[in-house]
């Protein structure tokens, strides 16, 4: 027979008394809780500054949001934090209700110290997670840090009132580049509006704030044009290996961008040209350059298919497109591709790009191009995008533009992870999980020059979501803290034990991560 210690029944009652008196006396609760250790959270990417006060935040059902509700972005914040914790924990925490009996996580927009738009803190004691920041989209990045915050499991599963213990501390934290970015290619293998919002949700867990939607290729034209119908009907009709193709209508593709939207996500469009047109160019023959007849193509090459470069036409069209396009994404960006245009010769490219560059000018976004549009005409306000080409990058930066990283060897999804992998590409290497996370954009150029990371996926060797996310999880949480933790706060080890905990979010999200032996998940 199991007997029961006194010592132990003892405390058990001083403590059942202790709660008893504090709720008559409707004060606050004193609940004993082992030290807690801010710092060790597995919060990811990782804040620039934590301090610990090794004391504990009780979350329970005596928990409430307090926000000010005039507001409707913070409110909107607050309700998302509610639904999230109870999607986590089962609790339902009610929101912008002011009772100082309950604990409270208070919501509040306050001019930080730091004064980056995405900058938040976070002082968390006994009683209170109050989250500051200067702009509604810093609240919401400080929320995924109180999303992560929050333990799997509660202190005790059979109690009446389980209590989801949270650490307290201070945290002050700020993103080092503005762009945070992970591309799809929806071209090569499409996928649906309803699965991007899905992703949208794996992403905004790790404060990525950009994605990148490269919407046309060789194979498939994947967004409405009204003034160019043949686009989708014809260019949008198949895929790699001969799928059925798809794409997205103006509606889809406004409610992708609004649904990013209130997840502080920008979608940036891009539309490759004037190479890997050969979409374009069957639906509409009078886009071609490249002298040879056309049909639709469902292989992997790259590299034989251009636009007329010299045709005004051809501008026109692209007007019409750029045109619509700006209508329905409310960005800042406009990605015009340009990687790859082998067929095309380099004064046709030239004067392709900068005449590109006005067009999408004038419909007020700024130019993103593959790397090797540095070595157009460009505005300092044209980013260029480094994929390939080291120099060109440094070409791009002598014009004063800003560049965006995504160097293929370090930073692609489509690699394989090893050689045990079944899809994906090697042409530029394996990309383990630790090599993945183990380099220094602070090292490729000067801090400030760069807009920010990106991890592009190329889809031509999947088509199903099991296989996007099988690239992409877990190699992508690495590049989100690479584009917001500073080199002095990442480390391979540290990290490590943060990822491994990301398996329960994994999970929970239905996730079809790839379980690298490199990490000891949980
Ligand atoms: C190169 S990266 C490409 C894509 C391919 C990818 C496959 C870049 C700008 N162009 O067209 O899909 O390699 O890894």
């Amino acid at each position: 027979m199991k007997t029961i210690p006194n010592a132990g029944l003892s405390s058990f009652f001083f403590i059942a008394v202790l709660i008893v008196v504090s709720n008559a006396c409707n004060s606050k609760r004193v609940i004993d809780f082992p030290p807690s250790d801010l710092t060790a959270a597995a919060i990811i990417p990782k804040p620039l500054e934590i301090v610990a006060t090794k004391s504990s935040f009780p979350l329970d059902m005596y928990t409430a949001i307090e926000v000010d509700e005039s507001n409707a972005s913070l409110k909107g914040i607050a309700q998302y934090l509610a639904e999230k914790t109870l999607l986590k924990t089962g609790v339902e925490v009610p929101v912008g209700v002011t009772n100082t009996t309950k604990t409270r996580i208070l919501i509040q927009l306050s001019s930080l110290s730091n004064d980056n738009p995405e900058a938040y803190e976070l002082s968390i004691d006994g009683e209170t997670i109050a989250l500051r920041a200067n702009t509604p989209e810093g609240a919401f990045r400080g929320v995924q840090t109180l999303r992560q915050l929050i333990p799997e499991a509660s202190n005790n599963s059979l109690a009446e009132n389980e209590i989801w213990v949270i650490p307290t501390g201070e945290i002050k934290d700020a993103p080092q580049y503005a762009y945070r970015s992970t591309m799809l290619d929806v071209s090569r293998h499409f996928f649906g509006a309803e699965y991007l919002k899905a992703y949208i949700d794996m992403i905004a867990y790790y404060k990525i704030n950009t994605l990148h939607l490269h919407l046309s290729d060789d194979q498939g034209w994947r967004i409405e044009i009204k003034s160019w119908p043949k686009l989708t009907e014809i260019g949008g009709s198949t895929a790699v290996g001969g799928g059925a193709g798809g794409f997205y209508t103006q509606e889809q593709f406004k409610d992708i961008v609004a649904y990013a939207s209130e997840r502080y996500i920008s979608i940036v469009p891009e539309i490759d040209m004037p190479g890997h047109t050969n979409a374009a160019s069957v639906s509409y023959p009078f886009l071609n350059g490249n002298g040879k007849s056309l049909e639709l193509y469902t292989g992997t090459e790259v590299g034989f298919s251009t636009f007329d470069t010299r045709k005004d036409t051809v501008y026109a069209f692209i007007d019409d497109v750029i045109r619509e396009l700006s209508d329905i994404s409310t960005g800042a960006f406009m990605h015009i591709g340009g990687d790859e245009s082998d067929v095309t010769a380099e004064d046709d490219y030239i004067y392709f790009v900068n005449r590109v560059e006005d067009i999408v000018q004038k419909y007020g976004k700024r130019l993103i191009g593959w790397d090797e549009v540095a070595n157009a005409d460009l505005d300092a306000t044209s980013v260029a995008h480094v994929w390939n080409s080291r120099e060109n990058g440094n070409t791009a930066i002598s014009k004063g533009m800003q560049v965006i990283l995504s160097p293929a060897n370090l930073a692609y999804l489509d690699m394989k992870y090893d050689t045990l992998t079944e899809i994906g590409y090697t042409w530029a290497g394996y990309i383990p999980v630790d090599t993945g996370y183990q380099w220094n954009p602070e090292d490729l150029y000067p801090v400030e020059n760069v807009l920010g990371i990106e991890a592009p996926l190329w889809s031509e060797t999947f088509d199903t979501s099991d296989g996007l996310e099988y690239l992409a999880f877990p190699r992508l949480v690495g590049y989100a803290e690479l584009g917001w933790s500073t080199k002095e706060n990442r480390n391979w080890e540290d990290y490590k034990r943060r990822l491994a905990e990301q398996s329960y979010f994994f999970k929970r999200m239905d996730i079809n991560f790839y379980p690298s032996p490199l990490v000891d998940w949980k």
